[in-house]
């Protein structure tokens, strides 16, 4: 009997997954990949360091089309969704905070005016945030309204033809970088998005300092005081809770991507140094208990990346429902964080130091954890989706 000859797994991508792209995806993932190689992964820990999220990469990632980059129209890239989840993936292996900025810019800021503007507000904003030449903010948090957007009390009221904002937004990333905020407030008319030059008298913005978290990412409070707006700086498509609901559907599947990003980053450090580091005079990596950490580690990794995949396909067929974002940033971000504690651990004395990137990815994550829905907000939408009984209300 001929014997098949099976080709022994790829260490970093045991289940050929790669092999489920196209050529058109694999190849801006390289190009992305390249990018991260070539112009984070050599700074980040500088920049993690000293808290820096250096603004000029804006015009650069603009320039290879990745703000915005699944948004059709207006100077926007238009690419599958797809690829837009493996340009966050290859971003967050380089670090969260360069993929939050990503998020941000295309899913939170751009996406609402895309979605809900009118065409003047298409063409004055969209084409200069997708070359990185504005910078965008989104404002939803506050510091009593986290989990719960809708107790918000941001407000805006009419005045003749303009609007006047008050109240104050927590958390934003981008606030202190952004030319430009999309404001979520509470009107006669319900939940308002108002499109705030962040140059209006009144507005300021205060930066969170003392992170240990998300360090090259720029995290602020926005403060609205009497700002008078024009009328037609309200989105005008929609009022309710599903305007700034819709937008967080976009980011967290970025982040379903941008999580498996981190977990390979991890997971590849810790076998790499296992492979290398000495101990009893052996490679680390010939421990029975080091074997069966860099196995969870691979497994968990490639089932993120798997679910992205999927999730990936299934938006880019228009069939992707929130729940099922639900499951893919809840479930890869939780085993991304899971990843990174092996490997920190696996690292021993040096996992704690920025020479490696797994601390840094770590504690990234619990900022990533948190935001865009809790771990237990996400457990609650599945909850619903599974039982059909909301436990929000
Ligand atoms: P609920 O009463 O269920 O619905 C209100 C309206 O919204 C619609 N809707 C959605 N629409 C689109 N997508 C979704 N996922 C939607 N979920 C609900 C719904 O149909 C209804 O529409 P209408 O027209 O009938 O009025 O909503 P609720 O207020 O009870 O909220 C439920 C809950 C708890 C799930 C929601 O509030 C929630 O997701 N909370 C978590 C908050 C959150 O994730 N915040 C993120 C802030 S942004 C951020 O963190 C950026 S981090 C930076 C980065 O990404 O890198
Ligand atoms: P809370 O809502 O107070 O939650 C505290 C705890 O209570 C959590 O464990 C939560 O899961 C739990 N909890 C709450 N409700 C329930 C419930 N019903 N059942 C069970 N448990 C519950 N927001 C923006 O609008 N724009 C941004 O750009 C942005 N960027 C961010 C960047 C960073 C670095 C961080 C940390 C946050 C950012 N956020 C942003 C805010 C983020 O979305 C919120 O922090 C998040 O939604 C949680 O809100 P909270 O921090 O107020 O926590």
């Amino acid at each position: 009997m001929s014997q098949i000859a099976f080709q022994k797994p790829d260490a970093r991508d045991f289940l050929d997954i790669d092999g489920l792209l196209d050529d058109e995806d694999r190849m801006l993932r390289d190009t992305v990949r390249a990018f991260v190689g070539k112009e984070i992964a050599p700074n980040i820990a500088e920049w993690w360091e000293e808290g820096i999220m250096p603004v000029e990469l804006a015009k650069v990632m603009g320039d290879m089309g990745l703000l915005g980059m699944h948004l059709e129209g207006y100077g926007c890239a238009g690419t599958s969704a797809t690829a837009y989840g493996l340009a966050c993936l290859e971003l967050e292996a380089g670090d969260s905070g360069i993929r939050s900025f990503v998020s941000v810019q295309g899913s939170l800021a751009m996406f609402p005016i895309w979605k809900f503007g009118s065409d003047e507000q298409k063409l004055e904003y969209l084409p200069r945030m997708a070359s990185g030449e504005l910078i965008g903010c989104f404002g939803l948090t506050e510091a009593d309204s986290g989990s719960d957007p809708s107790s918000m009390k941001t407000n805006a009221r009419r005045d003749g033809n303009d609007w006047i904002l008050n109240g104050s937004k927590m958390w934003i990333t981008n606030g202190n970088l952004a030319d430009v905020a999309i404001v979520w407030a509470r009107t006669d008319e319900g939940i308002r998005g108002f499109i705030v030059p962040t140059d209006s008298k009144g507005f300021t913005a205060n930066e969170v300092k003392h992170k240990v978290s998300l360090r090259a990412s720029v995290t602020s409070e926005l403060v609205f005081d009497d700002i008078r707006l024009p009328g037609d700086a309200v989105l005008p498509e929609v009022s309710s809770m599903r305007g700034p609901l819709s937008c967080l559907n976009e980011a967290r599947f970025g982040i379903a991507f941008g999580a498996a990003g981190a977990s390979r980053a991890c997971y590849e450090a810790a076998l790499d140094y296992a492979m290398e580091r000495v101990q009893f005079d052996k490679p680390i990596a010939s421990f029975q208990l080091t074997q069966q950490k860099l196995v969870e580690m691979m497994i968990a990794t490639q089932r993120a990346y798997l679910v992205a995949v999927h999730l990936g396909r299934r938006k880019d067929a228009g069939e992707l429902s929130p729940q099922q974002v639900s499951f893919g940033k809840m479930d890869n971000v939780r085993n991304a964080l899971e990843v990174a504690r092996l490997a920190r651990g696996l690292l021993g004395g040096n996992g704690i130091t920025l020479e490696y990137p797994v601390i840094r990815h770590m504690t990234n994550l619990e900022s990533v954890y948190t935001y865009e829905g809790t771990n237990e907000i996400h457990t609650l939408i599945m909850g619903e989706a599974l039982t059909g009984i909301g436990s929000f209300v």
